[in-house]
């Protein structure tokens, strides 16, 4: 049964989502095919199949949807593929938009 405790105690405990962040990886004239898949695969955990459909989608369209992550996990995944890009020589770049 309610009390006046209980809404009191519910008032105080009201929990909001995590804001949500759409990353996107962006298209450029350099970045090999293939790394992009890699990418696809190793750091937003695509299989080959939906990760060659997203390579290809970037390609086509100038940027594709990899996921969607609360904003440290988002932070995380842009950091990972920039430092994987620097260290293959590739201009690759990772952005995120808040959903
Ligand atoms: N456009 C690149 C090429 O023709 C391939 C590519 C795809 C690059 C996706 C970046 O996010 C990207 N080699």
């Amino acid at each position: 049964m309610a009390t006046k405790f209980d809404v009191e105690l519910d008032e105080k405990t009201k929990l909001e989502f995590p804001k949500r962040y759409k990353v996107f990886l962006l298209n450029d004239d350099y970045t090999s095919m293939d790394f992009v898949v890699d990418i696809l695969i190793k750091v937003f955990h695509k299989n080959y199949e939906e990760a060659e459909r997203i390579m290809l989608e970037i390609h086509k369209k100038d940027k594709g949807l990899c996921g969607v992550y609360t904003y440290e996990i988002a932070e995380t995944k842009i950091s990972q593929v920039h430092k994987k890009a620097k260290d293959n020589g590739y201009p690759l770049k990772a952005v995120m938009e808040e959903e």
